[in-house]
């Protein structure tokens, strides 16, 4: 096969801007439910958002915001073991509310993937069960069966920015780097996707516009739709989309 093989997709940010309707208000909820004075800014998050993992997140900001408590006689493990259940069944409930669609142009080109028999999964941080609420809520609950693999959170022992994920996903998939194509959107993102040697596309949010995307081929607005033109930004390969309004197999097997 001359193009990419398989389409492997990160999730939040990425298929779909879940962190500030969804993810952010489901700690909110859950540090509430467990009455815990930590209401987490969008300002905060922003930051929080450099740790990867909700527990690990949660961990990062005792530790440096409320260091009495991370260092008291409370085993947190298990006790964020149980706040994140609850922030959890929070995000599927917002999931199940359709509070949040794909951003443009996932739908379109995963549908276009599947008609070329290009293989499709997904590498996220985040829980599988949030996988399964957004990809059940905004495609369908066949669409999950799209997804050849959905390598998620702690399936792997160390999270993005590692390249554990990756190379999880490589290894389950019996692929090669050269055959993969990556969609991300942040630097913890492409940090990990280039420790595997990946072809990386990133599509910025308001999140992560202003990251260091060093390494990725393609940098754009979004993945374009017939009537909303997507904007190239920049990466190491951004001149072969000269002109280009929209990604396409066609137009994203020039990267290979
Ligand atoms: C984003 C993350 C996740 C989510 C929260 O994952 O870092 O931790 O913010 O989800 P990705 P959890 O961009 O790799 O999809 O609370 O389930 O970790
Ligand atoms: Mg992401």
């Amino acid at each position: 096969m001359s193009g990419f093989e398989a389409y492997l997709f990160d999730v939040d940010g990425t298929l779909a801007d879940t962190e500030r309707e969804g993810h952010l208000i489901a700690f909110n909820k859950a540090f509430a439910d467990a009455g815990l004075a930590w209401h987490w800014s969008i300002e905060l998050y922003l930051e929080l958002l450099t740790v990867t993992g909700g527990k690990e997140r949660m961990l990062h900001y005792l530790e440096k915001y409320d260091p009495p408590f991370a260092g008291g006689s409370v085993d947190l493990h298990d006790y964020f073991a149980s706040i994140h259940a609850a922030k959890t069944d929070y995000f599927k409930d917002l999931m199940d509310q359709g509070s949040i669609s794909l951003r443009p142009g996932i739908e379109r080109l995963l549908n276009e993937v599947r008609q070329q028999k290009r293989r499709l999964a997904i590498a996220t941080t985040t829980t599988l069960s949030n996988v399964i609420a957004l990809l059940s809520n905004t495609l369908g609950q066949d669409s999950i069966e799209w997804f050849e693999l959905i390598a998620a959170g702690d399936v792997v022992p160390k999270k993005k920015p590692a390249a554990d994920i990756y190379h999880f996903t490589l290894k389950e998939m019996g692929l090669s780097a050269e055959q993969c194509l990556v969609f991300e959107d942040s630097r913890n993102g492409v940090l990990a996707s280039k420790g595997a040697n990946l072809t990386t596309v990133i599509t910025v949010n308001d999140f992560t516009r202003d990251h260091d995307f060093s390494g990725a081929e393609l940098i754009v607005s979004d993945l374009g739709e017939p009537d909303s033109p997507m904007r190239t930004i920049g990466g190491c390969r951004s001149q072969l989309f000269d002109g280009v309004s929209m990604l396409d197999v066609a137009t994203l097997d020039r990267l290979r």
